[in-house]
């Protein structure tokens, strides 16, 4: 197998494209893939500061990696959930690439550690507030990560998704006919209010294992283990079913997610024919109704945000 460009030896095939690349190709397939995702869909320009959201994984090292070459400038955070062994591991290797690679572009590296703040890891706030563990997680890392981008002036928040976690979110949402979600999933969100900032996902074109690829390549050193809590989720169900038909019928992922995308754009107002009224925004529904929690001062659309109560009810069961 011989890279399609420029005929050396291969080291990557990629089916879905009907290609196979050498070291070097395959790198700047990457990179031109994570530039198409950031012009088409407008997430950011040269000079804005983006905060990119690290866990240690391969996605978003990846992803720090990828718009540090490009020439972005990208801080990073990392929030530390307090589980035991795996946040210890997944934190040093975030810190080892801030440490070598991003040092280099004179990038740094936040932490956020959630037992610190709160006193507590995510595994005894969830048995406190009798929740699930990854709604709390989800909740929790939402908060601050859109805290951190408001409070130290970033454009722009950046997350590792990739095809694969986009197509099998898309599953979950038809599957259960979520419209409301359907209609907030996209690679670019707008920061729809003041204090909400703005996310995108640069890395939506690429698929796990071209991502997995790409840090294998460019020994980007990451936590191979998913956090614990993921055990038995539904999301992992449903990207295996995807690597399955992917495997029967190469592109069936892109297809499904990128024509997702194209419809959504295409998608008429409601209503038919006649010119009607454009309905109240998102944007501008949220404005009416959001005003600063009473706790901390995010926006919020009632008086104490959804954080806040958590950690109050938190606090309340610990001191029961
Ligand atoms: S980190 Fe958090 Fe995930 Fe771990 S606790 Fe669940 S949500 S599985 S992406
Ligand atoms: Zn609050």
């Amino acid at each position: 197998m011989n890279c399609k460009k420029c005929t050396i030896k291969a080291v990557i095939g990629l089916p879905r494209h009907n290609a196979a690349f050498c070291k070097a190709c395959f790198n700047e397939f990457v990179l031109e893939q994570v530039t198409r995702a950031i012009k088409g869909e407008r997430m950011f320009g040269r000079d804005d500061r983006i905060l990119v959201a690290v866990s240690g994984g391969k996605d978003s090292l990846a992803l720090w990696d990828i718009l540090l070459k490009l020439g972005y400038k990208a801080d990073a955070l990392y929030v530390d959930l307090g589980i035991p062994g795996y946040s210890t591991k997944s934190r040093e290797k975030a810190q080892r690439f801030a440490d070598g690679v991003a040092r280099t572009h004179e990038a740094k590296l936040l932490i956020h550690k959630v037992e610190e703040e709160e006193g507590a890891g995510i595994r005894e706030l969830a048995d406190l507030i009798h929740r699930p563990t990854c709604s709390t997680c989800g909740t929790i890392k939402r908060y601050q990560f859109n805290r951190a981008a408001v409070e130290q002036h970033y454009d722009v928040m950046a997350t590792g998704h990739n095809l694969d976690d986009e197509a099998s979110r898309l599953l979950g949402n038809v599957l259960h006919w979520q419209e409301e979600y359907l209609d907030k999933q996209g690679p670019s969100l707008p920061a729809s209010v003041e204090g909400f900032a703005k996310k995108v996902k640069p890395l939506y074109r690429l698929s796990e294992r071209e991502v997995a690829a790409y840090s294998v390549l460019n020994r980007i050193d990451y936590i191979v283990d998913e956090c614990p809590m993921a055990k038995g989720s539904k999301m992992l169900l449903y990207k295996d079913v995807l690597n399955r038909l992917e495997t029967e019928s190469p592109g069936t992922k892109q297809a499904f997610y990128c024509g997702f995308l194209e419809k959504q754009a295409r998608a008429p107002r409601q209503g038919s024919g006649q010119a009607q009224p454009a309905p109240a925004s998102m944007a501008e529904k949220d404005r009416a109704t959001l005003h600063p929690c009473a706790t901390c001062s995010q926006p919020t659309t009632a008086e104490i945000c959804s954080y806040c109560k958590m950690m109050a009810r938190a606090k309340a069961g610990s001191t029961r």
